[in-house]
């Protein structure tokens, strides 16, 4: 039976870089409490919800930022599902989102330069009663690669107790390299055998995270998420991608995700360029 413990909340460490570091280099992520201020998370929550009830995946009116399923379930892949993620692309503030102050402030600390805000940036959604769907353990360093130093953060869109399924992390997986995969159900559609390891006493964490919570992991930290097992409820969460601007990155991570659309595209109806192209003020180290 894997072993699994509560997060590590590392706020404390917020003012001194250099034991932030070394908590992200021994178990491999970080978790804040609050980091965020939940009015930016409540906006996105409620443009995502906006557009999930407009294709009549959730409920709107009173009821809208409840996150309550009325279609579905969908998964990445699925025909009806690229409507819906296409207009989350589109976005002007699912973009922006990854600049927060709070989130750059942290990053710039645990890489100690700049830090490179990767554009390929990621919103989820994961249906109730989907389970076979639920993300596998994995590592994104295959699915990203340039610099292993690089730190995804997981963020979801609200409260989102263990009964939703939030993300657990492997502590210690990012030791020991690149894991074999097979394939799997759930984002990705690749899973790694994690019983060796926990075998080996690796532990997960695990938790219920509260609105404004952040969680960052390297990028070879084996991770996965918990099934959504309420009976309506949608998890709704982002993924964005952090390195030092001197670090390499590769095109991939300059592109949309799934890079359906192109950036000029997604781009039309921004009120603002600021976050337009902003990696080419960047000397950047492509590869
Ligand atoms: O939110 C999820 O279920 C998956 C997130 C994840 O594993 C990732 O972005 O690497």
């Amino acid at each position: 039976m894997a072993r699994i413990e509560p997060f590590t909340v590392s706020n404390k460490l917020l003012d001194q870089p250099e034991h932030l570091q070394k908590q992200a280099q021994q178990d491999g992520y970080l978790y804040f409490k609050g980091l965020i201020d939940s009015d930016s998370i409540q906006n996105l929550r409620r443009y995502f919800l906006e557009i999930c009830h407009k294709h009549s995946w959730a409920q709107g009116g009173d009821t809208l930022m409840d996150g309550i399923r009325t279609g579905g379930p969908f998964m990445e892949g699925d025909e009806g599902y690229w409507p819906v993620l296409d207009e989350f692309q589109s976005l002007e503030s699912f973009h922006a989102f990854a600049h927060h102050p709070a989130i750059l402030d942290m990053c710039d600390k645990l890489f100690g330069e700049k830090t490179l805000v990767h554009p390929r940036n990621i919103g989820r959604i994961m249906f109730p009663e989907n389970t076979k769907y639920t993300t596998p353990a994995h590592q994104d360093f295959i699915h990203i690669r340039g610099t292993e130093e690089t730190f995804t953060a997981w963020i979801p869109l609200g409260d989102c107790p263990t009964n939703l399924g939030g993300l657990t992390v492997l502590v210690g997986s990012h030791r020991f390299g690149i894991y074999p995969v097979k394939p799997a159900f759930g984002a990705g559609g690749l899973g790694i055998d994690t019983e060796p390891l926990e075998a080996d006493g690796l532990h997960w964490v695990s938790g219920d995270y509260e609105i404004g919570d952040a969680m960052f992991f390297h990028s070879h930290a084996v991770h996965k998420a918990l099934p959504n097992q309420t009976s309506d409820k949608i998890r709704l969460s982002v993924d964005y991608r952090y390195q030092g601007c001197s670090q390499p990155v590769t095109e991939g991570s300059l592109l949309p995700h799934f890079n359906r659309m192109p950036w000029d595209e997604i781009y039309k109806g921004w009120k603002s360029k600021k976050y337009q192209y902003y990696w080419n003020d960047f000397e950047l180290n492509r590869v």
